[in-house]
């Protein structure tokens, strides 16, 4: 199957990369591969494919892994996708294949090509806002791509493969349970938290059904100084930093009683590795367990900036107001701490004032930096 189909590695990427000359590559790699019995524990480096490698997510585990000695491969959407430059200049020994969780047979020819030993799916659409507006798109990516991920390693005859789902607290939704753990009852409140609620019951369903090694990380909100600047944490971190320099006004926001658990990426990025190295495949909540309203966000963020009175520079606006509204999220996280001896380093005011830092760097650099350099 791999040299039929359309995920050969992106071309100009890695000199060093085996798979990047021809789709031919790739049916070498696989021959080799089907010598191992499991596919686990023979070889060295250990191989890793991460779906969704340009994100916040994607790109702390990529650093993650390769400290740890593995080869890291990254599926990318689109062969012109303005990420993958950045990508590889900050991570010049990803080996990049071009696929789309909306495509199948891109899924199998990666799978193939990279003969990973574990897959990493954390691709889909991750703006809950935008599942309202998009609610197809984000089923077919966020929900069927999971889907089509996991029957790419079946009937590619990966049963050794090691796979992990991205699941995420939007599934809790209108929460029947405080705090939230392996065993609430899901009921999401957005296109988002029902394609999240698919791909974990399919996921279930795999590792029942055909004894894969498919297991869930139900994380919490995980923000850094990657996070996308559409998300609520970023938002507000980037806006302080363009007030404190005089370069805007205000920050202009939706529901500010929303209640988060809101931890740091890389330490979540570490959870879903431990995940995949245990002796049997589980489901485990990743979170803080301490919950924080977007006013304590904005204390914190414009505390860090020596700002204790922010109401002038907020102001709210319906249109960052969701038609169906999660109104407080908070994970006990004792199972993973327990299993997986994970526990989050980073706390909510450390966190926030990290981002704040970073954007203050960031801005102060492009108002001192002159065009084009
Ligand atoms: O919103 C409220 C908003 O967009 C957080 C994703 O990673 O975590 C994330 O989903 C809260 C919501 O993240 C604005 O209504 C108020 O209550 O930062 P967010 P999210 O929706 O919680 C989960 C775990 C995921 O899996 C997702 O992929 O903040 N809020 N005003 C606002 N949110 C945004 N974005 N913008 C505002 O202006």
């Amino acid at each position: 199957m791999g040299e039929a189909c359309g995920s050969d590695t992106v071309h100009g990427m890695q000199p060093t990369s085996p798979h990047k000359t021809t789709p031919n590559t790739a049916t070498t790699h696989t021959s080799e591969s089907t010598k191992r019995a499991d596919g686990r524990g023979e070889r060295n480096p250990k191989r890793a494919l991460i779906t969704g490698i340009t994100g916040q997510d994607g790109q702390h585990l990529a650093d993650l892994l390769h400290r740890k000695g593995y080869e890291v491969h990254g599926l990318v959407k689109g062969q012109r996708n303005p990420r993958i430059g950045p990508l590889l200049e900050e991570f010049p020994y990803v080996h990049v294949h071009s696929g789309d969780l909306a495509d199948f047979s891109s899924l199998v020819a990666a799978v193939e090509a990279s003969e990973a030993d574990e897959v990493y799916n954390l691709g889909g659409i991750s703006y809950v806002a935008m599942s309202f507006t998009q609610p197809e798109l984000t089923s077919n990516i966020t929900g069927v791509g999971v889907l089509r991920m996991l029957e790419a390693l079946r009937l590619a005859g990966k049963p050794g493969v090691r796979f992990y789902q991205a699941s995420s607290s939007e599934m809790f939704g209108k929460v029947r349970e405080t705090p939230q753990n392996e065993r609430t009852p899901f009921h999401p409140r957005s296109p988002y938290g029902v394609a999240k609620v698919f791909g974990h019951h399919m996921t279930m369903n795999y590792r029942e059904s055909y004894g894969m090694y498919a297991c869930s990380g139900i994380l919490f909100n995980h923000e850094g100084p990657r996070r996308g600047l559409q998300f609520v944490t970023r938002k507000i971190t980037n806006a302080v930093a363009r007030i404190s320099l005089g370069l805007q006004d205000e920050v202009v926001l939706g529901n500010l009683e929303a209640q988060r658990d809101w931890g740091y990426a890389g330490d979540y990025v570490e959870a879903m590795w431990l995940m995949l190295q245990q002796e049997r495949p589980e489901d485990y909540v990743i979170a803080t367990g301490e919950m924080h309203s977007i006013r304590d966000l904005l204390d914190a963020a414009f505390g860090a900036m020596g700002i204790a009175d922010w109401a002038s520079y907020v102001r709210q606006d319906q249109q960052f107001h969701r038609p169906a509204e999660v109104d407080l999220l908070v994970g006990d996280p004792q199972r993973a701490e327990a299993d997986l001896g994970w526990k989050p380093t980073v706390t909510f005011d450390r966190l926030i004032k990290m981002m704040v830092e970073h954007d203050l760097a960031v801005e102060t650099r492009n108002q001192t930096t002159p065009r084009g350099v």
